[in-house]
């Protein structure tokens, strides 16, 4: 099998996602660093590959895929080992429900090209972006908080990590580096210890990525 190849940053948590999910299913792979600082996500190079201009995008099986989701998805059914949604109905529907409240209502009002957008078009100060950044946070963590809590175990549900916690551990990366506290939330914390150990979680963690020069 051709190596598959990772549009990635190494800060980007959508991308930071991803990371885990080919390491959590043993996918040797390549990671080609779009540097987000200087724009190259909008670069025609690269719209010509992801009309979106976003990362990450992966290469794989003669494949072309975008959205981290749609790509955790893909490699969930591409590689049935360590499944990361459970099978049940009622189960799968309670871990997709958590990576939603993540992908959906937290991390698309605070990605990069929002907060900018605050401020070139709107024309906020930083103070008010970061202010506009702790609200989502403070609105969406203590939802998960309480989501999680019922069915969680050493992870965000049960024992062994899942989608959910393939999300949760990048956006909690985010929240401390937008220095937005994440303390109140022991059921999320925990499962951010537990995964963390796994070797996983820590080898996909952006300090542990190329850093584009
Ligand atoms: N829903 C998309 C979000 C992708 C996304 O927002 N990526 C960010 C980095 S985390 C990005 O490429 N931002 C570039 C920009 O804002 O210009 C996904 O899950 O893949």
């Amino acid at each position: 099998m051709t190596r598959p190849i990772l549009y990635d940053y190494f800060r980007s948590s959508a991308a930071y996602r991803v990371r885990i999910a080919l390491n959590l299913k043993g996918v040797d792979y390549e990671s080609r660093q779009v540097d987000l600082r200087v724009g190259d996500q909008r670069s025609d190079a690269y719209r010509a590959l992801n009309p979106q201009g976003l990362v990450p995008m992966l290469e794989i099986d003669g494949h072309r895929l975008t959205q981290s989701v749609a790509i955790i998805n893909y490699l969930d059914l591409r590689y049935p080992n360590q499944p990361l949604i459970p099978a049940s109905a009622a189960e799968r529907a309670h871990v997709v429900a958590m990576a939603m409240a993540i992908a959906c209502d937290i991390h698309p009002l605070n990605n990069l090209r929002v907060l900018n957008y605050l401020k070139s078009e709107f024309g906020h100060s930083q103070e008010e972006a970061d202010a506009w950044y702790t609200h989502w946070i403070n609105e969406g963590l203590p939802a998960l908080e309480a989501m999680a809590k019922p069915q969680a175990g050493a992870f965000l549900f049960g024992n062994g990590p899942t989608g959910a916690d393939v999300l949760l551990i990048p956006q909690l990366y985010n929240a401390r580096r937008f220095k937005v506290a994440v303390d109140d939330y022991p059921t999320l914390l925990r499962a951010e210890e537990n995964a963390n150990k796994l070797e996983a979680f820590a080898a996909a963690h952006p300090d542990r990525q190329q850093v584009p020069a």
